[in-house]
């Protein structure tokens, strides 16, 4: 129901969102009775509390169970304790972070080798000179093979890594030796991608892992599977067919849509659709049917990761996060969303439904109820994309323009940082950058990522927390909707460096860089692990010795906490602002928060207050400081 007093509708707005152009589209939802994310949460209220806590078991038939120590059910109808329940429910989760990233990085793969075989028409190597180093870290012959060819083998090799023969993962060889020694020596050193996914479905079976520490060891090594597996084979397959991101500028909010133009947005996790849809809107003839329609053209902008793809490699502008996903249909100009698969609401062709928005799905993997589908291969890619891009265009007469709504001006923002653009403005070697760490200039780096959760107020957790870690000059290397996140608040600029402390202010004055770097999408979290790499291996340290850390302060899903265990599984103190379901069961907490850093000299931290946070961190880069002698 519609919310009629103004007041109380901008007081609803502030609280839920420091995004200017969310808070105004807000307000209008809120007006207009449309339903978002924060309605619905509010409507869940109040969250079981054996939920919450990891105390509640649904597995298998002979429950389900909830764990109530207080009134004698301390163990499920299976025999399992509170650790045991709140540990297995964990692994799944971890589980299925890693094989959504990693799924997605097999897509990719195999798009790369269709194309080297010739069945991907209108895929291209982009990045010829990545094809063959990749090819060759990998131990692949290159010198008497076509750039098809070496595809093919490069593509076959990296399938190769989900399976179950090799017993080993190529790119964990990218790890300074110290950290796999670690992982060796933890038994958590990653077989293969879907072994460990696999194995980790095995063991939360009733009647297997019954332990609830070495349940929860083979959640370290099933993430690393993800961020040394599946993302790390993503992000530089997606390089490879696609371009390695190069430092550029373009505009983010959801002031990015354009009245005059036919829109189309373009959400989920993988380029290879989204890429294609950018070359089918590139094409005169689709263009001159958008203009017959009274239309200037055609605009695509970006939402989450499929948006972060495309800004760091095209530059494409962003219209917002997460939580902007409702509101950018609600302006009332988009003619079709176009999704592909991960943190896509399912509600969404029903927000549609009150405009004439368009809900295309593409993924075989990802129906939804209500959307209009195309079925997007690589065989056929070229042909779908056209025909899902005709599709918007001639929705452009069914736009309502009594409903168009279309909040502010974007704000401008640099991206495209990925490892080789770093090296390449630090003068193709990254010594520079490791001086001034050493000299204190920049006091560390912290990785903040992930996603929105209404249970922080959207991009608070992440705006606050940059800012305050930029203060005490600090870099911060972001990717996912924690990126977007400071796009949209303007500290992806070199101009934000005043917001920094003296120092990090003076380094990035000379260099002239944001003090606040985009790295991509959550995938790409595997190309912060690979400058970690790059930096430890500089200093003949592993990387739990590097004065950094990691942070998602409004993560909410299962992909960010793969990506939190394998930044801690790797070396990575890592902070998150939103509590895992785990508080059920004291030893497991205790495992996270303090015990793991005796096998991975790395462990978790939970501060929902983002200053709070920055001081955790702070305090951490200056032990790790002290203990390198710097
Ligand atoms: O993979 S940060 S809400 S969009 S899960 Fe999703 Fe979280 Fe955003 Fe990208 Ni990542």
């Amino acid at each position: 129901m519609a919310l009629l007093n103004p007041e109380l509708i901008r007081q609803k707005a502030e609280e839920r969102t420091i995004d200017n152009s969310a808070k105004e589209m807000l307000m209008h939802t809120l007006r207009e009775g449309i339903e978002t994310v924060w309605d619905r949460s509010e409507m869940q209220k109040p969250a079981c509390r054996f939920c919450s806590d990891g105390l509640s078991c649904s597995r298998c038939a002979m429950g389900p169970c909830r764990i109530i120590s207080e009134h004698h059910r301390e163990r499920g109808v299976c025999g399992a304790d509170a650790d045991l329940v709140v540990s297995r429910n964990l692994l799944d989760t971890i589980a299925t972070g890693a094989a959504s990233h990693s799924d997605h990085g097999r897509d990719i793969v195999e798009t790369l080798y269709k194309t080297g075989k010739g069945e991907a028409p209108g895929y291209l190597i982009s990045d010829e000179a990545k094809l063959k180093r990749i090819a060759e870290e990998l131990g692949i012959e290159t010198s008497q093979k076509s750039n098809d060819e070496i595809a093919v083998s490069l593509g076959y090799f990296l399938l190769d890594e989900f399976g179950m023969i090799k017993n080993s993962l190529g790119f964990c060889s990218r790890a300074p030796e110290q950290t796999r020694e670690i992982w060796e020596k933890a038994g958590i050193t990653p077989r293969s991608v879907d072994r460990e996914v696999v194995e980790a479905m095995h063991r939360v079976h009733m009647g297997v892992g019954a332990n609830y520490a070495n349940i929860l060891i083979h959640g370290l090594r099933t993430s690393l599977s993800d961020g040394w597996g599946g993302s790390m084979m993503a992000t530089e397959c997606s390089d490879i067919l696609f371009g390695t991101p190069a430092i550029n500028k373009s505009m983010v909010n959801l002031g990015v849509i354009d009245e005059d133009y036919v829109n189309i947005s373009l959400h989920g996790h993988n380029p290879m659709l989204s890429e294609m849809i950018v070359k089918a809107a590139g094409e005169q003839e689709l263009i001159d049917l958008a203009k017959s329609y009274g239309a200037k053209g055609i605009n695509l902008v970006g939402l989450c990761c499929t948006g972060n793809e495309l800004l760091m490699r095209k530059g494409i502008p962003m219209a917002g996060n997460h939580f902007n996903q409702e509101l950018i249909i609600t302006t009332g100009a988009l003619e079709a969303m176009v999704v592909d698969y991960q943190c896509i609401f399912p509600s969404l062709p029903r927000t549609a439904s009150c405009y004439h928005t368009k809900i295309i799905s593409t993924s075989d993997k990802s129906k939804m109820t209500g959307s209009y589908h195309f079925d997007f291969k690589p065989e056929n890619a070229v042909e779908t994309a056209r025909a899902i891009v005709k599709t918007a265009v001639e929705n452009y007469p069914n736009r309502i323009p009594e409903k168009v709504f279309i909040p502010g001006d974007p704000v401008e923002l640099y991206s495209g940082f990925s490892v080789e653009a770093i090296k390449e403005a630090l003068g193709g070697t990254f010594s520079p950058l490791i001086d001034v760490i050493a000299s204190g200039d920049i006091f560390g780096a912290v990785g903040v990522v992930g996603c929105n959760n209404p249970k922080i107020k959207h991009d608070y957790g992440h705006v606050t927390l940059a800012k305050e870690l930029i203060k005490n000059n600090i870099l911060c290397v972001e990717t996912g909707c924690a990126a977007i996140a400071s796009g949209k608040a303007g500290l992806l600029t070199p101009d934000a460096a005043f917001l920094g402390g003296p120092k990090l202010k003076a380094v990035c004055k000379k260099l002239g860089m944001p003090p606040v770097l985009h790295m991509g999408s959550c995938v790409d979290c595997s190309r912060i692990l690979v400058l970690l790499a790059e930096l430890a291996k500089a200093l003949n340290v592993g990387i739990d010795k590097l004065p950094v850390a990691g942070a998602a302060p409004e993560w909410y899903s299962q992909k960010a906490v793969s990506i939190g265990s394998y930044f801690v599984a790797s070396g990575v103190y890592t902070v998150l602002g939103v509590m895992p379901k785990i508080a059920g069961s004291n030893n497991v907490v205790d495992l996270l928060t303090k015990d793991v850093e005796s096998v991975v000299n790395a462990k978790f931290a939970v501060e929902p207050d983002p200053k709070l946070a920055a001081e955790l961190i702070i305090s951490h880069i200056e032990n790790k400081r002290k203990e390198l002698g710097i």
